[in-house]
């Protein structure tokens, strides 16, 4: 037996990745401390962690996947039977290659999901063998902030809170108490001992509301006219920051004019709150010395309203002059180690297959988040310091069309899909759609942890490495000038492997050697370490790599002593954007109408409200940690919330048995009573059953309480330039259920999911 020895490695049960010291005996972790010596250390978001020590049960739990598996019975029987590596990657690489020659390569698309793990590989993988078709949850998640930002500014934007000179701080649609278990919740909470002024627009009042000077419960869905009411008081009340407007912004004129309907008394009436939160809000945002700004899922999951929204949050930031200002909102530099755009590789992505990408071979195609869209913004961001956008992420296919070839075989088929870190079937809008539409396919291709659902009706499911396993290097798609992570501290255990190992075999097998040089994970993060200057080693010991962006960035001057000034195709702050208008968009925001998914004989089943999906709370992560025992004892139960008054007008009581439901199909929750909005429902995401049966009949109970049987990824109902969807402010109908839910918390019971050598054979 070895000398035991204490290893550097991490958490990545968040985004926050801890830094730990593992005592590693034998290649076995046996002890984990955690290490305060590493990037981003904090006692105090240690202390809030229900998950850390998850971690060494997790890395030998009885349910983890260690074997590469192959499908031996029907579709989704969960029938399996253990191959080796090989025998796995020689029948994907040749099924895959079959199913190219006989449809195109665009026949493969994949679906990724959260910041779980690294997606370079897979988006390098996918140039090389030429298609376009890899699904995200980008357009509800991330895209339409990155978009907007960089449509007005040239570049995203993030917050700079500095306590003393931040005198304002606008928190909008996102609850980091329960979503972000991390330094800024603990910051934020800082803030609000502080003389500054916080403000929390949510329709629900949640704990980091309760923190909050004024608490605006905007009806979901709104934000867009309350943000063009803001405009409306700091542009007719004077507030505004003449000289910034004068100096760097474009189409300034066109936007007070476009402003003036949306009165203080028209948006009170609009959003359901008071005039005076208009006024105050506006007031105290634009006087505040610097104002700083931090947006959530909130307002990126309301369809139409989700561009518009962010664009006039945008308008908002410039007005005010807190645009790259001390303690206001600060332009991020590109990364100064290889950002993902390169490690990705899109450069060769050849025309014709960008050609075959749904987003435009489509007539209702998604014109801003498109090959072509991506390549008409990119001169104008690329003159600021050489700036390149992810590509695939901003690029990523819509749902709604990838799953609509996969039904109809139009206007190609696909056939075959890669599943990386993602569980589709309790996340992806539309369950019963997207079951159907992969439980037709040819080949799934499945790499997770665990048998999730998604898992149970793969061909193929491949043992995925956690963190501790791997080596971990979290970027910003290369938009931040930020990396952080750190070493594996064992090798994996069993047959594991982590993602580049699996692309990259598959890519060997395919013909595509020259383009992975690296034979190691850790070698390609070291390499792309290089440019910034940085070892491996050093990043190892410190835990990050990082360069603060200077201020005033516009203010610089070029070799022609003229201003720098900012990345689009003005070269300033487009209040009026220019680029939308010319990809066929808007030049100033506009509120959409809501989606409407409920229809007909769906109304006769009992009341009509307006519901909000999957807020964040803890101790679960969307679908995940459902087989953790302690949590369910915790949260045994999917909630439905409602304030007292919604609850007795509509005859409920805490704990009562509900059916919610949409044209796309139902759902069972139990009734909470929560202070929010009236005439509004809270649903909990993510729920399933892993002491149900895996697979065939009950698939993990994915049709018993998962919210996303309700939602729909339809894109007729989208946001028109990215095609966001609605998981939030969309309509259901609510009655009771004359039964208990369909299952009991038993906690005798175990509930990790099925090991696999149990189920099989
Ligand atoms: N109705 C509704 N739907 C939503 C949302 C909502 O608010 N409402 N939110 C949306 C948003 S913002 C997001 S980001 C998505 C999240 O959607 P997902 O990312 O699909 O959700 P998770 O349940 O976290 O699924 C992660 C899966 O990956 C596995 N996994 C975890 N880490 C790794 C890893 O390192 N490697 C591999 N190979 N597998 C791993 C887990 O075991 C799990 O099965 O959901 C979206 N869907
Ligand atoms: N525990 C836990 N933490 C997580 C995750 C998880 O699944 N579980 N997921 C991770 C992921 S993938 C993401 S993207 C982040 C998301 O983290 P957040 O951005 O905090 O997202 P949510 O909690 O979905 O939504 C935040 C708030 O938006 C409010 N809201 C809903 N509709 C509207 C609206 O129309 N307008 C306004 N103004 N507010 C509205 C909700 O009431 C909710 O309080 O969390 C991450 N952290
Ligand atoms: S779950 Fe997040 S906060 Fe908790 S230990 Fe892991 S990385 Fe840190
Ligand atoms: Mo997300």
């Amino acid at each position: 037996m070895s000398e035991p020895e204490i290893k550097r490695t991490n958490c990545h049960f968040c985004g926050y990745l801890c830094g730990f010291l593992a005592t590693v005996e034998d290649g076995r972790i046996v002890d984990l401390q955690v290490d305060p010596t590493r990037y981003p250390y904090s006692e105090k978001t240690l202390a809030g962690c229900r998950r850390w020590r998850m971690n060494l049960q997790t890395l030998d739990g009885p349910d983890r996947v260690n074997y590469p598996l192959k499908r031996v019975g029907e579709r989704g029987s969960n029938q399996w039977q253990r191959v080796t590596w090989d025998e796995a990657l020689d029948d994907i690489a040749a099924r895959l290659k079959a199913l190219a020659d006989q449809h195109g390569p665009e026949t493969l698309a994949s679906m990724i999901g959260g910041p779980h793990t690294s997606f370079w590989p897979l988006h390098r993988f996918l140039n090389l063998f030429g298609t376009p078709n890899n699904m995200g949850i980008g357009q509800i998640c991330w895209n339409p902030r990155i978009w907007m930002d960089v449509i007005t500014f040239g570049w995203t934007v993030e917050a700079d809170v500095i306590p003393g000179l931040t005198e304002c701080f606008f928190i909008w649609g996102t609850n980091p108490a329960y979503s972000d278990n991390s330094s800024f919740w603990q910051a934020l909470r800082e803030y609000s001992k502080g003389p500054g002024t916080l403000v929390v627009i949510d329709p629900c009042y949640t704990p980091t509301a309760s923190l909050a000077h004024r608490w605006i419960p905007v009806r979901p869905g709104t934000d867009v006219v309350f943000a063009l009411g803001l405009l409306h008081v700091i542009i007719n009340e004077d507030l505004y920051d003449h000289d910034f407007v004068e100096n760097w912004t474009h189409g300034f004129d066109e936007l007070a004019e476009h402003v003036q309907r949306y009165t203080p008394e028209f948006v009170a009436e609009h959003c359901g709150i008071s005039v005076d939160d208009v006024l105050f809000a506006a007031r105290t945002f634009a006087n505040a010395k610097a104002s700083a700004l931090v947006s959530g899922r909130g307002i990126d999951q309301v369809g139409r309203n989700v561009s518009p929204c962010h664009r006039a949050i945008c308008c908002l930031r410039a007005i005010t002059g807190n645009l790259d200002a001390p303690g206001s909102c600060i332009i991020m530099d590109k990364s100064d180690f290889t950002p993902e755009v390169d490690l990705e590789m899109t450069s060769l992505f050849a025309q014709e297959h960008r050609d075959r990408s749904l987003n435009t071979l489509r007539a209702d195609g998604t014109p801003l988040q498109s090959y072509p869209g991506f390549e008409y913004i990119r001169p104008f961001v690329e003159r600021i310091d050489g700036k390149v956008l992810p590509q695939r992420y901003l690029t990523a296919a819509h749902p709604d069309f990838v799953l609509h070839a996969m039904e109809t075989g139009e206007p190609y088929p696909v056939r075959a899909l890669i599943v990386n870190a993602t569980n589709p079937l309790l996340t992806y809008g539309d369950t019963h759609r997207v079951f159907n539409a992969l439980m037709s396919l040819d080949l799934i291709v499945v790499l997770d942890y665990y048998i999730s659902v998604t898992a149970s009706i793969a061909d193929y499911v491949l043992p995925a490495a956690q963190a501790m396993e791997r080596p971990t290097f979290q970027a910003h798609g290369g938009v931040a000038n930020i990396g952080y992570g750190g070493p594996a501290a064992v090798a994996p255990y069993y047959e594991r492997r982590n993602e580049y190992d699996f692309f990259r075999g598959l890519g060997l097998r395919l013909g595509q050697a020259e383009y992975w040089p690296d034979e190691t994970l850790e070698d390609a993060l070291a390499r792309s370490l290089e440019p910034a200057g940085m070892t491996w080693e050093e990043y190892c010991t410190t835990g990050i790599y990082t360069r603060k962006p200077d201020y005033y960035k516009h203010l610089r001057v070029d070799e022609n002593n003229r201003y720098m000034g900012f990345g689009t195709s003005t070269g300033y702050v487009e209040l009026a954007s220019e680029e939308l208008a010319a990809l066929g968009g808007q030049r100033l925001p506009h509120e959409g109408e809501p989606a409407v998914l409920c229809t007909g004989d769906t109304l006769k089943k009992g009341a009509h409200l307006q519901l909000i999906t999957g807020s964040r709370k803890q101790p679960y992560n969307a679908s995940m940690y459902f087989n953790n025992a302690a949590f369910r004892k915790q949260a045994s139960v999917p909630v439905v919330e409602m304030s007292e008054a919604t609850a007795q007008r509509l005859g409920f009581q805490a704990g009562d048995c509900v059916y919610l439901g949409t044209d796309k199909g139902q759902a069972r929750f139990q009734v909470k009573i929560a202070k929010m909005r009236d005439d509004l429902l809270s649903a909990d995401y993510g729920w399933w059953h892993p002491e149900w049966t895996q697979g065939a009949p009950n698939f993990g109970g994915i049709f018993e309480s998962n919210i996303n049987c309700l939602t729909s990824c339809d894109r007729a109902s989208g946001e028109e330039m990215i095609g966001t969807w609605s998981y939030n402010n969309i309509d259901c109908v609510i009655w009771k259920s004359e039964e208990p839910l369909g299952f009991s918390y038993d906690a005798e019971q175990s509930y990790a999911i099925a090991p696999w050598d149990e189920v099989s054979q």
